[in-house]
């Protein structure tokens, strides 16, 4: 296991930014193509510019077993469609690996599923702690009009499968209907193996 001395970040609690963290992650809309179910809302809007839809300050430690990790995550607001704003969702690699959420800022949704068909979700806001059991894929969605956003803690060893997600996305999807969130079934969702 790679050694590393004791040391410390600063959470930036206004842009949710982690001072000194070294890695950063952007994530546009052109890299999301597929996974809003909107397609023709999609290219449209690629049509115009693309956009930032999240990005990830984490800590760069390395992703070992005995590590812990740790991240923001910053979702800005917005709507592809009628779907918000999103993470990609993943499963993790070694799927008996759990996660904590901790709500910093904004309104959020996190939806979770199993291989098994079990679909939960959980409403997120500045001070929700949200456990991610094993086994279980997320993703989290702003549903506000302001940046969501979260803190995450995980192990080094977890791993990301994001391709499971890619392929099958997520059996509900999360909707503004009158300004207001709403699950509704997602019409392209096939359980693995049907
Ligand atoms: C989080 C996520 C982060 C971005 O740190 O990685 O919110 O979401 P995607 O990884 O799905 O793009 C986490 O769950 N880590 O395990
Ligand atoms: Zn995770």
């Amino acid at each position: 296991m790679t050694n590393i001395l004791p040391f410390a970040t600063h959470l930036n609690d206004v842009n949710g930014i982690i001072e000194g963290a070294p890695v950063l992650i952007q994530r546009t809309l052109r890299q999301m193509v597929g996974m809003y179910h909107d397609e023709t809302a999609t290219q449209q809007a690629l049509q115009e510019t693309d956009r930032l839809v999240y990005e990830v300050y984490a800590s760069g430690l390395p992703e070992e077993d005995g590590h812990i990790l740790y991240c923001t995550t910053i979702i800005h607001p917005g709507t592809v469609g009628d779907e918000y704003h999103m993470t990609k969702g993943h499963y993790h690699e070694k799927r008996n690996e759990g996660e904590v959420y901790v709500g910093l800022q904004g309104e959020g949704y996190l939806l979770l599923q199993t291989e098994q068909g079990a679909v939960s979700h959980v409403p997120m806001h500045k001070g929700t702690i949200a456990y991610v059991p094993p086994h279980w894929a997320h993703r989290t969605v702003n549903v506000g009009k302001t940046p969501f956003i979260f803190f995450a803690v995980w192990a080094g060893d977890a791993g990301h499968d994001y391709a499971t997600i890619e392929t099958q996305g997520f059996p509900v999807l999360v909707v503004e209907r009158d300004g207001s969130p709403v699950l509704v079934d997602n019409p392209r969702w096939q359980a693995s193996g049907s």
